[in-house]
């Protein structure tokens, strides 16, 4: 393992800030995501919910209140030894309708703070610049990203960001899970469907948006500051085919392109043949001028960032409908392997198989940047009386999951620049708007009736990620 290897931990403004309307911030479309029954149409952006009402629980607006507990946070990651520390920038804190002509300095000064102390910590701050969000004002007026005005709106908020923090930050994402938008169009990308609309149409128009805005992105940033390192972010896992049947590893083939498609646009500068051929034969529309092309072209990522929970399983046979959940991604049941609570396969030798596969594919340095285990915590009282969970099952996942990422750097020789586990402070699960999916090492006092104290407590996992990061990861 590399001496300076980044160990740390990630987080997202929706699910963990809170203050969403504090300090002159606008609001933004995860802010109108609701917990419960009606979450998954309005993410998928079938069901157009522009307006909080009170009928539906809003998980994000004061989610756990990182806002208002910065200083206590980052101290406990500072106790825990972290080298990197992953957030994102709320961007309707930045720019509450996305179209100011002067950014909100509250915002970028409460974020000001979150980054001095970091680098006070000899904590690496690694910034996601939109993790799912889109001032809610650019769905009402453009439709978000399927409108090309989006690229400016985009591109002058990332340089608003990279100038201010200059010679500070110095990892930055464009879009976290940039596939993402194919899945939940309205939660990662601000898309609602219009009746009628042609929707695979509109995900690879708005798709191209995003691409051609974080090519400019990356250009913008890298003459702003010479020394920033601009990377991508795909929800990865390798899908597996369900037998030897080529029809099976055919079909597999074509799920893991789904995914790749984005990455190979962002690390290689252009549009990859299976690509072309299938906008061909679906008769899809999209807008890509000469002027993209050579954006894109000139402005690859400088490294590939991914989020890994599980791998996934598929098969051509239409018999196979055992479907199991993960990470919104529809799999088949991999006979294998165990499940978590929440049904996400536990497949490590999986993040070997990702991390191999993603570094022949583009030969760039490699980040993991989300991995770990939403589980039910329980709060019991410790020896010295104070408060804790026994979270083992959580050691024990992130311990095999490290042990193959420690395999495919030291046996296979990927060029890996670092790895924060998800959530490392306990926040609001993604997908289902939960408290109860836990996936910290630092429990967070609050119930999915909007209960709780908001109290900090270390988990029996926070010790043990301490040491690992000590010895940089040769003691799991
Ligand atoms: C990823 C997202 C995160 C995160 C994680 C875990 O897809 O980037 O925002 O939440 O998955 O998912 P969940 O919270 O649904 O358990």
């Amino acid at each position: 393992m590399r001496k300076d290897f980044l160990w740390g931990g990630a987080t997202a403004a929706n699910q963990f800030e809170g203050g969403y309307k504090e300090d002159g911030r606008g609001i933004s479309n995860v802010d109108v995501v609701p917990a419960g029954k009606d979450r998954f149409l309005v993410a998928l952006g079938k069901m157009r919910h522009l307006k909080c009402d009170n009928e539906h629980r809003y998980p994000s607006h004061e989610a756990v209140d990182f806002y208002h507990h910065w200083e206590e946070d980052l101290e406990l990651l500072h106790e825990m030894g972290l080298k990197c520390f992953r957030f994102s920038i709320s961007w309707s804190r930045i720019y509450p309708t996305g179209e100011e002509a002067e950014p909100n300095e509250a915002g970028l000064a409460f974020y000001e703070r979150v980054i001095n102390r970091c680098v006070e910590y000899g904590i690496e701050p690694l910034i996601s610049l939109v993790h799912f969000d889109v001032p809610l004002s650019l769905t009402e007026k453009y439709g978000s990203w399927k409108n090309r005005k989006m690229i400016d709106f985009y591109v002058k908020y990332v340089e608003t960001v990279v100038r201010r923090f200059k010679g500070k930050v110095k990892y930055y994402l464009t879009f976290n899970e940039i596939n993402m938008l194919l899945h939940l169009p309205f939660m990662a990308s601000g898309i609602v469907f219009d009746e009628g609309e042609n929707e695979t149409d509109v995900k690879y128009r708005a798709a191209h948006y995003e691409l051609v805005a974080s090519a400019l992105a990356t250009k913008a940033a890298h003459e702003i500051d010479p020394e920033v390192k601009i990377g991508c972010m795909l929800a990865a896992g390798n899908t597996y085919p369900m037998t030897c049947n080529p029809e099976d590893i055919w079909k597999s083939m074509g799920k893991d392109r789904e995914n790749y498609f984005f990455i190979d646009v962002q690390a290689r500068g252009y549009y990859p043949s299976y690509a072309v051929k299938f906008f061909e034969k679906e008769n899809i529309r999209l807008d890509i001028t000469e002027d993209d092309k050579e954006i894109l072209r000139e402005n690859t990522v400088d490294f590939i960032s991914f989020s890994y929970y599980s791998s996934r399983l598929t098969s051509a046979d239409p018999e196979q409908n055992k479907k199991t959940a993960g990470n919104v991604f529809a799999t088949l049941k991999n006979p294998y392997l165990k499940a978590s609570e929440w049904g996400w396969q536990i497949d490590p030798l999986g993040l070997r198989i990702t991390l191999n596969s993603l570094y022949d594919r583009y030969q760039k340095p490699l980040f993991i940047v989300e991995n770990g285990l939403g589980a039910k915590d329980e709060l019991v009282e410790a020896a010295d009386g104070s408060k804790t969970v026994i979270d083992d099952y959580r050691i024990e996942y992130m311990r095999e999951h490290i042990k193959c990422m420690i395999d495919a750097v030291n046996e296979d020789g990927v060029d890996l620049l670092g790895y924060t586990m998800w959530g490392i402070i306990d926040l609001v699960s993604a997908s289902t708007g939960e408290m109860a999916k836990r996936y910290g090492m630092i429990y967070v006092d609050k119930d999915d009736n909007d209960q709780g104290t908001l109290k900090r407590y270390k988990k029996k996992s926070f010790d043990w990620y301490k040491r690992v990061i000590k010895s940089n990861g040769a003691e799991l």
